[in-house]
């Protein structure tokens, strides 16, 4: 690998990984190959890109701190908050890369997401993107929506997705493409992933559906059941 993409890749993960994020480069052309046009980024293929992972650590490593450190502006959820002060640090110790971030949340004005998440950890070898359209003899009417769920090697489903870096001007072609781990091979397995993050997410037993090294915390989870509107009262914020 080049010696000063190594660099700036080593650097960001630096920055990141000791609050509980993990850092997955990929290439702009290898997602666009995959989405429809209206998803493609607006990007040379061989632009440089970072999926960033939040792990269960992400809570007690980045929010919790970040929530005692009095950052939060009270604007926005505070796990949003938190993701998106640790993205402008990146782009604080790069003052001379051009740094696009879009954050899982964001939405086109025709209210499409900027960026597929799970696409992008797949392409980039993070997590592997199980969809309905990988399923042999799937069991649902073929007019059924099933959403796609990706499942980590390490967290199986105890993990989010939570954006992207586009670094504009740097262009690595010869970069080494990991295929994502294909941790499950049954297709009924498969089907049973689906089931679970389609029609029972509430009980989180999708993602169980492998045996993780790590999950979230009891209070992590509370604090993701709890309805966005009371989560600020649950970590001790007033609303400003
Ligand atoms: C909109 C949205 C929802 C909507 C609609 C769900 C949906 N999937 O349509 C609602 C509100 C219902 C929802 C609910 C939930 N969601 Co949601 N949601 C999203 C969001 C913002 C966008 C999904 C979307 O609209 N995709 C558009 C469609 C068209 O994409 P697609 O089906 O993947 O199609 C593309 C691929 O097929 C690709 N493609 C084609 N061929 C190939 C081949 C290969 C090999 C590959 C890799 C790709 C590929 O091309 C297509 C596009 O052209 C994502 C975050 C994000 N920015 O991606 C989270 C996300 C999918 N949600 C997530 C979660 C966890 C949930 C919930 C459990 C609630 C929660 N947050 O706890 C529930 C689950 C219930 C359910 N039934 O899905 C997680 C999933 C994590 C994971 N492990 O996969 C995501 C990724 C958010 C995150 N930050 O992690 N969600």
């Amino acid at each position: 690998m080049d010696y000063l993409t190594q660099d700036i890749l080593r650097n960001i993960s630096s920055i990141l990984t000791p609050v509980g994020f993990e850092t997955h480069p990929f290439l702009v052309g290898w997602y666009n190959e995959q989405v429809k046009d209206v998803f493609k980024l607006g990007y040379q293929n061989d632009t440089l890109a970072i999926l960033i992972i939040s792990t269960p650590s992400m809570y007690e490593k980045a929010l919790k701190p970040f929530i005692c450190r009095d950052q939060c502006t009270g604007i926005k959820d505070p796990i949003d908050e938190c993701v998106a002060h640790h993205f402008e640090e990146v782009k604080k110790n790069f003052p001379d890369l051009e740094i696009e971030c879009i954050h899982d949340f964001e939405m086109t004005p025709m209210r499409r997401p900027k960026i597929l998440v799970q696409t992008a950890g797949h392409v980039a070898g993070a997590a592997y993107y199980y969809q309905k359209k990988d399923i042999d003899n799937p069991p649902w009417p073929e007019k059924q929506k099933i959403c796609g769920v990706s499942i980590h090697p390490k967290y199986g489903g105890w993990f989010a997705l939570r954006g992207v870096f586009i670094l504009k001007n740097v262009h690595y072609q010869a970069l080494e493409r990991k295929s994502p781990i294909d941790i499950i091979t049954d297709n009924q397995k498969k089907i049973l992933l689906l089931e679970r993050f389609n029609f029972h997410w509430k009980d989180w037993s999708f993602r169980d559906i492998i045996q993780s090294e790590q999950k979230y915390s009891e209070e992590q989870k509370l604090y993701f059941e709890t309805p966005p509107a009371e989560r600020w009262q649950l970590l001790g914020i007033e609303r400003k």
